[in-house]
């Protein structure tokens, strides 16, 4: 059976969680990372010497990198769908997911880490709004971009989907007040709605 290793309260396992879910592939998490520890112990360096979650093992086959395990998952359980087998829609979902993980994670973590790992009395505002004058202009992309396709990488729901929906989960979970973003809001909706992210999205972030 497919093994999970990492905490539900990190955004990257929570995108192989909700994968996972949408493919209907029986899973086994294990907690690991964060309070949990695990990361450092020689087992579990074995799996992922960066000491991070997640990591999946799956038959012959053991992966870290969250984007990457959510690439493989959609390949091996739905080619064709989630994966795309014609290049030109493989690689508009390819290319979103490497948008997610390079340009629009980095500055929207920092707002969030503030919010719920750091103490109230060492809390950064500064720190927050940098965050958001960073990550505000790509919200305003990707809301540019959905306002004329019902998905991340045109009509059908792909594997691009999913990290960004992590993404606009955790952001729009923040304490703080944000614009309207109607079309990323639409697109949001319909994802919250889908059965695979129970246990996902409907926790409370921490
Ligand atoms: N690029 C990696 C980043 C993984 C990562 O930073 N994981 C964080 C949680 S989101 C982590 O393991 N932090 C240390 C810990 O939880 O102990 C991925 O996408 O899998």
């Amino acid at each position: 059976m497919l093994k999970i290793w990492g905490r539900i309260s990190s955004l990257n396992v929570r995108k192989v969680v909700l994968v996972a879910q949408e493919l209907g592939v029986p899973f086994e998490r294990v907690d690991a990372g964060g309070a949990f520890g695990i990361v450092r112990t020689p087992d579990y360096l074995a799996k992922n010497p960066n000491a991070l979650v997640p990591v999946i093992e799956d038959d012959q086959v053991q992966l870290w990198e969250s984007n990457v395990i959510v690439r493989y998952l959609c390949a091996r359980h739905a080619p064709a769908t989630l994966y795309p087998l014609p290049l030109p829609q493989r690689f508009e979902a390819e290319r979103w997911m490497d948008w997610q993980q390079t340009t629009l994670n980095p500055p929207a973590r920092d707002a969030f880490v503030q919010w719920f790992r750091v103490p109230e009395d060492k809390r950064d505002h500064a720190v927050i709004a940098r965050s958001v004058a960073t990550a505000e202009p790509l919200w305003e992309l990707l809301d540019h971009h959905l306002a004329n396709r019902p998905f991340i990488a045109g009509d059908a729901l792909t594997m691009a989907d999913f990290p960004i929906a992590c993404e606009v989960h955790r952001w729009f979970g923040l304490p703080q007040p944000r614009p309207d973003h109607p079309h990323v809001e639409r697109w949001y909706q319909t994802m919250a709605a889908r059965p695979s992210s129970r246990g996902v999205f409907d926790i409370t972030l921490s």
